[in-house]
């Protein structure tokens, strides 16, 4: 949690405490909303009515607070202004419901948030904070600020704390990455038969990359959506997903990359430009870029 004495901490609170109480309204208008749409996000993936409900929520609510300038959306192709105060207020990134493919097999989704203290697309070294809310058998919130990582039990849209100072366990054990395989680069194919040759590392991959992310914040290892033969910039977002989840690992001791450096540090030039990435514990990491180097 913020310490007062980052001068974003109220806004950053008031941020987190608007996307967790939206958690049951969202979490309940899911089974209503398995269908699709018929349209499409600005990275060309088919569109769920429970996709678009979410942008509209966050929107309508993060965008009415004064600590938001800016808010701008997996879901939507511009950059949405709104009244926050201009000098002190923030730009937030979200993914209103990361996996939401996974809702027709009913398995993990959730909402990623990133607060950036710059204007949109921004660099990761621009975040103040960085948080996902995961729909599992049970509601939590992961939150990541200057003062650490925290997880929370969200009941009825209000934060209990779990776990203050998460930190990556210093023996990962698990590991998921995406992509066909016939699709992965070979120096990345040689970097996962070393990871699948070690008997202490196990396949866990679900489709919703928080899902797979909690795994690794809460087991240890190494999640990557890698740059592939045919998409050499992966599938994931930098603004969205790259950049706050590569902020919520390092803020928990492991480490982040698009191959060659740090998430955080990778230049920002679309609001929608798709990123590498490659999270998980210092070492796994270290080996990721040695192999791709
Ligand atoms: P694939 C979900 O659509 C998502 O954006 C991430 O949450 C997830 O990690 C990835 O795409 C899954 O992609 O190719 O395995 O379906």
């Amino acid at each position: 949690m913020a310490t007062q004495a980052d001068p974003h901490a109220d806004a950053i609170e008031e941020i987190f405490t608007t996307v967790a109480a939206l958690a049951p309204d969202i979490r309940d208008a899911l089974p209503g909303r398995r269908v699709q749409n018929d349209e499409t996000n600005p990275s060309g993936e088919t569109q769920l009515a429970a996709d678009a409900y979410a942008d509209e929520l966050f929107l309508d609510h993060l965008g009415a607070l004064d600590s938001v300038v800016e808010y701008a959306s997996e879901e939507r192709t511009k950059i949405v202004p709104t009244d926050g105060e201009e000098e002190t207020g923030l730009s937030v990134a979200i993914d209103p419901l990361d996996g939401s493919s996974n809702l027709k097999s009913n398995n993990t989704m959730g909402t990623i948030v990133a607060v950036y203290d710059a204007p949109l697309p921004a660099a990761g070294s621009d975040l103040v904070a960085a948080a996902y809310v995961l729909f599992g058998p049970i509601t939590t919130m992961i939150t990541a600020d200057g003062d650490g990582v925290t997880e929370y039990l969200v009941d009825d849209g209000v934060r209990e704390v779990i776990t203050e100072d998460v930190q990556l366990p210093d023996d990962p054990s698990v590991y998921g990455f995406g992509g066909r395989v016939p699709d992965w680069p070979d120096d990345f194919t040689a970097y996962t038969e070393d990871i699948e040759s070690d008997d202490s590392m196990k396949l866990r991959y679900g489709g919703a990359m928080i899902g797979d992310i909690n795994q690794v914040l809460i087991y240890g290892g190494v999640f990557a959506y890698p740059a592939l033969e045919s998409a050499p910039n992966g599938k994931l977002r930098l603004q969205f997903e790259g950049n706050p989840i590569g902020f919520i690992i390092e803020s928990a001791g492991g480490r982040s990359s698009d191959g060659t450096q740090s998430l955080l540090d990778v230049e920002p030039n679309d609001v929608h430009q798709r990123v590498p990435v490659y999270v998980g514990n210092d070492e796994l990491i270290e080996q990721l870029e040695a192999a791709l180097d």
